[in-house]
This record gives structure tokens, C-alpha cells and sequence, in this order.
């Protein structure tokens, strides 16, 4: 009987698929290395201090429970007053570690495995990896798997169900010939399908504008002075386009439900109209070089707006990060030089350059309200792009091409955060090009100040020649 034939077949691909749903709980130290590489080595290496300590013989030093939590959440165990943790962070120059919630137990665990024998196994050795692996199967076993469990399942009931249903089709088939008149009018059916699509798909459309629409950065309005004129331009874009949206899937699928087959309609022979082939031609070529044109005029009040007073500022962009270049009492940026580049001088500054001496990096980046800012993007090894979603503004940041963009903020961090009643909201910087495998990571607080919370917080930096920033430069 074929139907057994069909239940055996998938008993056999379930057993599979078990067996690969268990195996999947014995973490390797190969998975840890891709996790430690995705989310870690921005910060850290084995055998180096980067902006984090070298984990080499990690393992060693720390619990591994104590392990767990600190990737988790390291500030909430500086916060708990963790003996261990409150000193690391004091030797590190209180720099923050990213919290890792969404890493489990079993996760952290193959890192710990990767860093051990990577400690263990100095460069040449890398089949040792595995057998370190391997010892932490046994202890691999908590909570955190069923994540894995219920996954597999859903993936088997979702086979199985696939199976049924073709089956049952396959059944009604059978019934139909033994009848000699289809038990589905397939005809009708996928005709309605088509309606229940059209309807569905644009009820679904307009509920996600509705209800998602709110958490986009157009809900919240632009933070600098160009961003107006770009929303405008963005929403004139979408409302035709949205309007042809409707009308061309609203023809589509009538048309598709209309005209189903009944098996006694012919096609109509219909070569061509000139009249027809004329507006439809026409009138997007108009309407399209109306946006295009509005789009060039946009972009060059945005791009050549020549703003006198503005400050002068680089973003630097790196796998996987950003650092920010403040000019300093003269505004203007010191030289750099990609041969400087270095574990202190990590942004290659000439720091013979008088005009460097001066220059602050920083890894929170603060602007001033109100004031014009020209950014000088350099990328240190991909291609990367800098993203300000806040303030509309995009560029990206090549190796060897140095890029511009020019902006002034407008509403403080203070403001908005009251506006959108969100205490915890900050502008961000991102990166909006697929760079590498932590492309995800490259993010930048920004943070608009008044004048005064501005030049004090410049105060409280440090210059690239480690001088302390003094009042006349932070006023400039
Ligand atoms: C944004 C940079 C950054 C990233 C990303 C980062 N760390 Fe850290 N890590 C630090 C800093 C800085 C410290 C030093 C403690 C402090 O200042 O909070 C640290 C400390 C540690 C320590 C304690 C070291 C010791 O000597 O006890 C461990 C373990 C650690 N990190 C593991 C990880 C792991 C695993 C990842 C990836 C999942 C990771 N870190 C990602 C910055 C980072
Ligand atoms: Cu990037």
C-alpha cells in the first residue's frame, strides 16, 4: 500500500532528524571559536589586550558559573558589587563590557571550551580544539537546550503535517478519477485563493504601516536641520508609489479572479495600442523625473551647504567599531598615517602633526546643539557605512577615499528622550554596510548636548597627547 509505503518513508527522516536534534546539544569548541570571533574580538584576543583583557587562561582564573554571568551581563555584576568584577572593571579603565543575555549557558560554555584550548594550544595545534571540545559535553546538559528540543520539533510537525496534507490531496485525487469528476474545483479554489490574498495581503500591508509605522525613525521626526526636507522627499516617494501599489496588486489579482478559467472563454487576440503604449510610457517617465529632479535638488542643499562655524570631526570605522576624532582648539585635524596604525595608535594619527596634538578620540560621541558639523569618514579595512538614522544621514566609508558629510543637530538627547516620554533612548551611529561576521556590532552612542553639558564634557576628556582638554578649547 502506497500510503505505508509514504508513513515509513517519513518515520525514517524523523529518526533522522531526531538524532540530529540531540547531536546538536554537544557544543564544540568550533562553535565556540565562531561565536567568540562574531561577538568577541572586537574587544578581545587570546594572547593580546585589545580594548579587553587577554582571555588567555581564562578558565583558569574564574569560575566558570561566575564566566556565565559575567558575559551576560558583566555592569549588573559590577553594579552587585562582585569583588572580581568591580577590580576588573577598575583595571580596564572603566570600559564597558556588551552584555551577551541572548548567549546561553551552553554557548558561553563552547567560548570558555575554544578559549582553553586556545590557551592550551599555542598557534600550530588547532585539532586539540575539538578533544577540549569535547569535555564539555558532559556538562553542557542545562536548562537552556529545550530552546534547541522545541525547535526540532516544530520543524517535525511541520513535516509531518506537509506529508498529511499532500496525502490527503493525493486520496481526493484518486476519489475524483474513480468518479470521473474531480472531488476540488481547482479552478475556483485557486480563484478565491487569489481574492483572500489580495484581501489578506492588503489588510496586512496597512496594519504593519499602522501599528510598525510608530517605531520608525520617521515617526519620531528628524534630530538635524536637513532632516525635514529629506522626510518630505521620503514621503512624496512612498505616497505615489504606494498609491500604484494599490491600484496595479488591487488589477492584478481581480484580473487573475475574474478570468480563471472556465474552460469556455478564449483569449482575446490584442497586438498592440498606441494610445496606451503612449500614456503608459508618459506618465511614469514624467512623474519619475519630477522625483528625480526633487531627489538631486535634495541632495545638493544637503551635501553643499557651505556652513562657516562648523567643527570639524573624523569617524573612524574598523572590524568591528567606530572611533570619533574631535578636532580640538584649532578644528582642524591632525595628519594620519595607515603605517602609524598600532595597538596605542589605533587610528594612525601623525602625532608629529602639530595640528594632531590637540585632537581627542573618543568612544562615545558627543555634538552640540545646534552647531554644524563636518564628518570626515576613514575606513581602516572594509568598506563600511555611516549610518546616523536620527538625522538622516548616510555615508560610506571607504579604504583610501575619504568621505564628507556635513549635518547640525537639532534636538538634544534630553529633548527627544522627553518627547518620545523613553528615558533610556540615544541617538546612535551605525554601520549600514554588511562588513564582516559582527557587522551587527558596529555601533556608536551619540549624544546631543546643550552648549554648556557640551563643553563640559569635552573638559572631562583627554587629548591624543593625553593632555587634558582645557576650557578655551572646549569652547571653540
Ligand atoms: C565592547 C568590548 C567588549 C566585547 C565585545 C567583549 N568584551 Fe569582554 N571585556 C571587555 C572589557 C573592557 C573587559 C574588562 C572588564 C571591564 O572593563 O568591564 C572585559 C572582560 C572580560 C572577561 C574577564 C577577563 C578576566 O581577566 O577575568 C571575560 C571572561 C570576557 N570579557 C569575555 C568576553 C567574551 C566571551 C566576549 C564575547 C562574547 C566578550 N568578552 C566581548 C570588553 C569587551
Ligand atoms: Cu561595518
Amino acid at each position: 500500500m502506497k500510503i505505508f509505503k509514504s508513513l515509513t518513508k517519513s518515520l525514517f527522516f524523523l529518526s533522522i532528524l531526531i538524532s540530529f536534534g540531540f547531536s546538536t546539544k554537544a557544543q564544540s569548541a568550533d562553535e565556540g571559536k565562531t561565536l567568540f570571533n562574531a561577538n568577541c574580538t572586537a574587544c578581545h584576543a587570546i594572547n593580546d589586550k585589545i580594548v579587553g583583557p587577554a582571555l588567555k587562561d581564562v578558565h583558569k582564573r574564574r569560575e566558570e558559573s561566575w564566566l556565565i554571568k559575567w558575559v551576560k551581563n558583566s555592569q549588573a555584576m559590577v553594579k552587585s558589587g562582585d569583588a572580581t568584577a568591580v577590580q576588573l572593571y577598575k583595571e580596564n579603565n572603566e570600559s564597558v563590557m556588551t552584555s551577551f543575555e541572548s548567549l546561553t549557558d551552553v554557548q558561553i560554555k563552547s567560548i570558555i571550551a575554544y578559549v582553553k584550548a586556545e590557551s592550551e594550544a599555542p598557534a600550530a595545534q588547532a585539532a586539540t580544539a575539538t578533544v577540549a571540545g569535547s569535555n564539555t559535553n558532559e556538562t553542557a546538559n542545562t536548562s537552556n537546550d529545550y530552546k534547541t528540543e522545541i525547535n526540532w520539533l516544530l520543524v517535525i510537525i511541520s513535516i509531518l503535517l506537509i506529508a498529511i496534507i499532500s496525502r490527503i490531496f493525493g486520496i481526493l485525487n484518486k476519489i475524483g478519477e474513480i468518479q470521473g469528476k474531480p472531488v476540488i474545483n481547482w479552478t475556483q479554489t485557486n480563484g478565491l485563493l487569489v481574492m483572500a490574498f489580495l484581501i489578506i495581503g492588503l489588510i496586512a500591508t496597512f496594519w504593519e504601516f499602522y501599528v510598525h509605522g510608530k517605531l520608525t525613525v520617521f515617526a519620531m521626526g528628524s534630530a538635524s536641520a536637513h532632516g525635514d526636507e529629506y522626510d518630505n522627499m521620503f514621503m512624496i516617494t512612498l505616497g505615489l508609489t504606494g498609491v500604484v501599489f494599490v491600484i496595479t496588486q488591487i488589477l492584478l489579482f481581480w484580473y487573475a479572479y475574474k478570468y480563471k478559467n472556465d474552460g469556455k472563454r478564449k483569449a482575446m487576440y490584442f497586438p498592440d495600442n498606441h494610445k496606451l503604449e503612449f500614456i503608459w510610457t508618459i506618465v511614469p517617465a514624467v512623474v519619475l523625473t519630477v522625483l528625480v529632479i526633487r531627489g538631486l535638488m535634495t541632495w545638493n542643499n544637503i551635501m553643499y551647504s557651505k556652513e562657516e562655524n562648523a567643527r570639524e570631526v573624523e569617524i573612524f570605522g574598523y572590524q568591528f567599531a567606530w572611533d570619533a576624532r574631535l578636532a580640538g582648539a584649532d578644528n582642524k585635524l591632525g595628519a594620519h598615517n595607515f603605517r602609524e596604525i598600532g595597538k596605542v595608535n589605533a587610528l594612525g594619527v601623525d602625532t608629529t602633526d602639530e595640528k594632531a596634538k590637540d585632537d581627542v578620540v573618543v568612544k562615545e560621541l558627543h555634538l552640540e546643539v545646534g552647531k554644524p558639523v563636518n564628518f570626515h569618514f576613514r575606513s581602516k579595512d572594509v568598506i563600511h557605512s555611516a549610518y546616523f538614522p536620527h538625522f538622516r544621514a548616510q555615508m560610506n566609508v571607504v579604504p583610501g577615499l575619504p568621505t564628507k558629510f556635513s549635518f547640525t543637530p537639532t534636538v538634544t538627547t534630553a529633548d527627544m528622550r522627553n518627547k518620545l516620554g523613553k528615558p533610556e533612548f540615544d541617538y546612535v551611529l551605525l554601520c549600514n554596510k554588511i562588513c564582516g561576521s559582527a557587522h551587527y556590532r558596529m555601533k556608536m552612542v551619540v549624544v546631543v548636548d546643550t552648549k554648556e553639558a557640551y563643553e563640559k564634557w569635552l573638559a572631562s576628556q583627554k587629548t591624543i597627547t593625553n593632555q587634558p582638554v582645557n576650557n578655551s578649547i572646549a569652547s571653540k
